[in-house]
């Protein structure tokens, strides 16, 4: 993974071998076997541009956010396992949220849209941090109105807790003027797994369509 700690590192051992000439003999030879291993390091690692191939972060390899057990939103039981030969884009919202669930969503089909006919093999899932509200009916409507396909899954308040653990997701409610106008505070970026059920990226909100998009079928391109 291209992060910003290598880049420093490549930008340093530049540095490093430029301010050779100031120094004795003695310690530039120090320096210079650091430089060069250095240098080798970013060879091997992810310094070349070539190698940065995704616009998410990379997150391959984390120890969590790896599998559910949940009801979907037409009362089946659903595991990540189901999804084996797609790519599944996992987003904790819900339905009432006035501006980040909404955009997501709409992002989320457009991202299915540019994908063409690999769209199919895009599988878009909806957790709601707002079970009280969100019935496995509302959550129904919700995802049709964005695209049929998209599913949403419907915890128990105590599967919530557990699930949002799990998956690092943050959530609370914040009240509102009435029992029933609460909104919801929660994390907002969506979990990306490959065509295996492996997660592999993370997706920040707002980080556009088309970079996603290009990402998905990155991650198509390598299950063929
Ligand atoms: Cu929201």
């Amino acid at each position: 993974m291209f992060n910003e700690w290598q880049l420093r590192t490549c930008y340093q051992s530049d540095r490093t071998a430029f301010t050779l000439n100031l120094m004795n003999k003695r310690t530039a030879l120090k320096y210079l076997t650091g430089a060069v291993a250095a240098s080798s390091l970013c060879l091997i690692s992810s310094c070349s541009p070539k190698d940065i191939a995704f616009s998410s972060i990379d997150v391959t390899g984390a120890e969590y956010a790896k599998q559910f057990e949940l009801s979907d939103h037409n009362g089946q039981l659903r595991h990540l396992t189901d999804f084996a030969g797609k790519v599944v884009v996992m987003f904790f919202g819900y339905t009432q949220c006035p501006d980040v669930c909404p955009t997501s969503m709409t992002e989320l089909a457009e991202v299915k849209r540019l994908l063409g006919k690999d769209g199919e093999r895009l599988q878009a899932i909806f957790v709601t941090v707002d079970p009280a509200r969100d019935t496995a009916e509302v959550l129904k409507a919700y995802m049709t109105a964005f695209d049929p396909t998209f599913l949403a899954l419907v915890p128990t308040p105590e599967q919530l807790n557990t699930i949002t653990k799990e998956y690092k997701i943050y959530y609370k409610k914040v009240e509102g003027n009435t029992p029933t106008s609460y909104t919801m505070d929660h994390s907002a970026g969506s979990y990306v797994y490959d065509t295996q059920g492996k997660l592999r990226l993370f997706t920040r909100y707002g980080s556009g369509a088309p970079p996603l998009a290009k990402d998905i079928q990155q991650l198509l391109k390598q299950a063929s």
